[in-house]
């Protein structure tokens, strides 16, 4: 399969249904971005609103101040798009000194019971590629992705031309 690595070109989940992506996911592998922030031991919870709208939580291991370990309890809202699996996402964090930033969230694929696919370019290089760009990979279980979920997921990190570039997200109960 021929590879442009265009992000204009990456393909997302059809028929995205946000009310399936509810609930908890724990991320067991991530793509950094430039300045990285999320290190481990990230849980990501999706709720849907009253009106519709999807808002997340989430926390993670993180080093601040080069030194300074804790666990960040983050927030984030999501604004729709005309594609049903784009999103935009602000996000903040419980405490003024984390990290606050507005991104895309593109969901990649989810089959909503066990993997979720998820990947965000931050900037586009002048070539249409991405320079720098994050993904989570998403499980619903604690434990890992399922051996028959596996095939697929390192399917689409070649269609994301981040493959071989991601690294496992331990959780070992820091937070
Ligand atoms: O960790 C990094 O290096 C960059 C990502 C920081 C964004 C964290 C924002 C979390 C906001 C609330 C939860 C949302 C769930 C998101 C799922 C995946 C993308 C972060």
């Amino acid at each position: 399969l021929a590879q442009d690595c265009q992000v204009a070109n990456i393909k997302v989940k059809e028929n995205f249904d946000r009310n399936r992506y509810t609930g908890t996911w724990y991320a067991v592998a991530k793509k950094d971005p430039v300045g990285l922030f999320l290190l481990d031991n990230v849980v990501a919870q999706f709720k849907v609103e009253e009106g519709g709208k999807m808002t997340a939580t989430a926390h993670g291991r993180v080093i601040i101040l080069n030194n300074w370990e804790m666990c960040a309890n983050m927030f984030g809202t999501f604004e729709d798009t005309p594609d049903p699996a784009k999103f935009k996402m602000r996000y903040w964090g419980a405490a003024s000194y984390l990290q606050t930033g507005y991104d895309d969230h593109w969901v990649i694929d989810a089959d909503h019971d066990n993997y979720a696919i998820h990947y965000s370019c931050r900037e586009i290089d002048t070539d249409g590629t991405c320079l720098d760009g994050y993904s989570f990979i998403f499980s619903r279980h604690s434990t890992g992705l399922r051996p028959e979920d596996q095939r697929i997921v390192t399917q689409k990190k070649q269609e994301l031309c981040f493959l071989g570039k991601y690294r496992r997200v331990t959780h070992t109960g820091f937070c």
